[in-house]
This record gives structure tokens, sequence and C-alpha cells, in this order.
């Protein structure tokens, strides 16, 4: 069965020339094995995650730029819009949606070749020789024949600088950029917990080989739609707040009538977690499939929504996760926000402040 081969069983294991001293069964490599193996390759098609965030379309450019700068032949594949404020991306134009041949495809912060959502029969009919997976997501699986995660980066972008780095390459201003947007997003803006003194030293050094904070900042905070802004606007109208945990929603009625796309959905849950006192926060869109939800969940340091998202069959990181629910928004609202307030007790317990929020009734119906 082709299905098969993009669900995680295993596949062969590439053959790599005796040249590169690569243990054929590891499926963990390290940065000096995967520079080798990249060098060993001609052309490589690079692709993320649907509905591409700052970290997917900044790390994917970025070593698509890397490795140009290696002299190979690279596309780069994203099925979904690019959100308009990383149009300024050097590369951004090169961005194609339907999936090109080459001898290696690399996946970024994605768990999947599914989730790529690359055209299968495209992909079957010209397979890569060999396949990638470069992810930092504590969610982040197995899946290819090589495989690089790393849950303490603090973006994918990070990883790809550290390639460089490995590499000996000179970052140019235009990757700069790229790796830039995508530790800048990935990391709220410097704010999260993955934030290091690392983190900095990176930001430090790609300021000095060209990019400018000021100019990134401008095009990736400062230049949303008005659609985008109104719909924050329904969203934080929409707010409950119960004890630790706080959520909200957006309906597809809400949307059309600001005139917002999926795309302006982006970062709202954010907004959430923002309150005082919340330790839990879950933003809901509903989908264009009947009584379908999608759920953004945030949480403070102290609780790994991670682990609740993949109870659904998403993931993510431990204070930013996602995944889809079927239901009315009253009964997937009613089991998310149960959730959340059961993951919180635990914190209520060893914390000050928080205690078990009673649901409104409307909920609980
Ligand atoms: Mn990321």
């Amino acid at each position: 069965m082709h299905r098969r081969r993009f669900r995680n069983a295993p596949r062969q294991p590439f053959e790599v020339g005796t040249a590169v001293s690569i243990p054929i069964m590891k499926r963990q490599v390290s940065i000096a094995a995967l520079l080798a193996l990249l060098r060993e390759q001609n052309s490589f098609v690079l692709s993320s995650h649907l509905r591409p965030d700052g970290d997917a379309i900044g790390s994917a450019l970025g070593l698509m730029h890397l490795l140009e700068a290696m002299g190979k032949r690279v596309s780069v594949v994203f099925v979904d819009p690019i959100p308009a404020n990383f149009d300024f991306l050097a590369g951004r134009e090169r961005i194609s949606r339907t999936f090109l041949p080459a001898d290696a495809a690399i996946f970024l912060e994605c768990d999947s070749i599914e989730r790529s959502c690359i055209d299968r029969e495209e992909f079957e009919a010209s397979p890569p020789r060999m396949t990638i997976n470069i992810d930092h997501h504590r969610s982040g699986r197995e899946f290819a024949d090589f495989n690089w995660i790393d849950p303490e980066a603090a973006a994918v972008g990070c990883m790809i600088y550290d390639l460089a780095v490995a590499a000996g390459i000179a970052i140019s201003p235009a990757m700069a950029d790229c790796l830039y947007a995508a530790v800048l997003t990935d990391t709220g803006s410097f704010n999260y917990p993955s934030t290091t003194a690392a983190t900095f030293a990176m930001a430090e050094h790609l300021v000095r080989c060209g990019t400018d904070p000021h100019r990134i900042a401008a095009e990736v905070y400062f230049s949303n739609s008005a659609s985008k802004v109104r719909l924050l606007g329904v969203a934080l109208s929409n707010i409950q707040i119960a004890g630790p945990v706080s959520w909200s929603h957006i309906t597809l009625e809400e949307m059309e009538r600001v005139g917002a796309s999926i795309e302006d959905c982006e970062g709202v849950a954010n907004h959430l977690i923002g309150i005082e006192g919340v330790e839990a926060a879950v933003f809901l869109r509903e989908t264009p499939e009947q009584d379908q939800f999608r759920l953004s969940l945030r949480s403070r340091r102290t609780l790994d929504v991670s682990v609740i998202a993949e109870r659904f069959g998403g993931g993510g990181h431990r204070t930013a996760s996602g995944c889809s629910m079927a239901g009315t928004l009253a009964e997937v609202t009613s089991r998310i926000v149960e959730d959340l307030r059961q993951a919180c007790i635990p914190v209520a317990d060893t914390g000050e402040s928080v205690e078990a929020p009673t649901l409104p009734s409307i909920l609980l119906a």
C-alpha cells in the first residue's frame, strides 16, 4: 500500500555512500551527520506544515538560502497561503504550491508528510531518495529517514542557524532576515520560556549579518490587515474567564462579518493567556466543516498543554499547542475548558493563587 509509506512505517534505510560514516540505522542524526548528508545531495525540496507561521516560513526560506550558498538547487513548497506579513522575506516569491522532484525532501517543524499537505500523487510520482525531518516540537516524531528533533531549540530557525554556523557558510542579509523572523515570532518576541542567552546571542549575530530588527517588527507585527484587527476585536469581546482558564471563539459568521480569513485568526490565543491569574487558555475557531473546531491552546510555564492537545490528536509545545475537535461550539468548549480546568488543579495546589473555576451553567447543560 502506498499509504503506508506516508505513515510511520519504517522504510528501507537509505544507503549512504561509504565515504560518509553515518550509521545506517540511526534515525536521529547529529548536525555533522546531517551536513554530510546535505553535501552529498544536489537538489532539495523544502516544506513545512499547513497554515504556515513565522518559523515555518522563516526556517524554510533560511534553509533555502543556506543550501543555495552551498551550491545546491532548492525549491520550497507550501500548499497553504503565506500570511501577507511575511511577503517581505527574500525568496518568498520562490515559494511554489506544487511539489517539485528533488534528491531529498526536507520537512521543517512538521510532524508528518501528511501535515505538509503535499499532494500524495505528486510526491509518489517522483519520490525523493530520502526524507529529512528538522523539528523542535515536543510532539515531534521520527517519521523521516533522517530526523533532527531538538525540543530545546527556541525555533527551527535557530536550528538552521546552527546548521549554517556548522557549515561555515557566511550568513547573508537575506538569510539573516528569514532566521530572525523565525526566532522573533516563535519566541513571542523573545518572551517565551524557550528564550535563553543563546537566543539573544544568535539574534545579535543576525543583526550583525545585516538584519534590521525594526524593519522586521514593522513588517511582521505592524502591517496587519484591518480585517485581522477587527477579528481580534470580536474575539476579545467573546472572552470568558473562569478561575485560571480563559477562552474565546470565532464563528464562521463572525469571520465573514469582518471579512477575515483563517490566517487572520493567527495569534488571537496569545491575548487570552495575557490575563492576570489565567494559567490556561483556548481559542476556538469554527471551520468550514460542519461541527468542527480548530483549537489553539496556551499556558503559562507551569502547565503543559501539549499533553492535552495530543489527547485530541494534535500537539505542539508546552505553552502553545493546537488540535481539532468535533462537536457543537457548546460541546467542544465545555470539553476543553473542563480538561484545562482539571489540568490547572495541580497548579492551584502548588501555586499560591488559583482555584478551580465553576463552569458557567450554559456550558454544563
Ligand atoms: Mn517553531
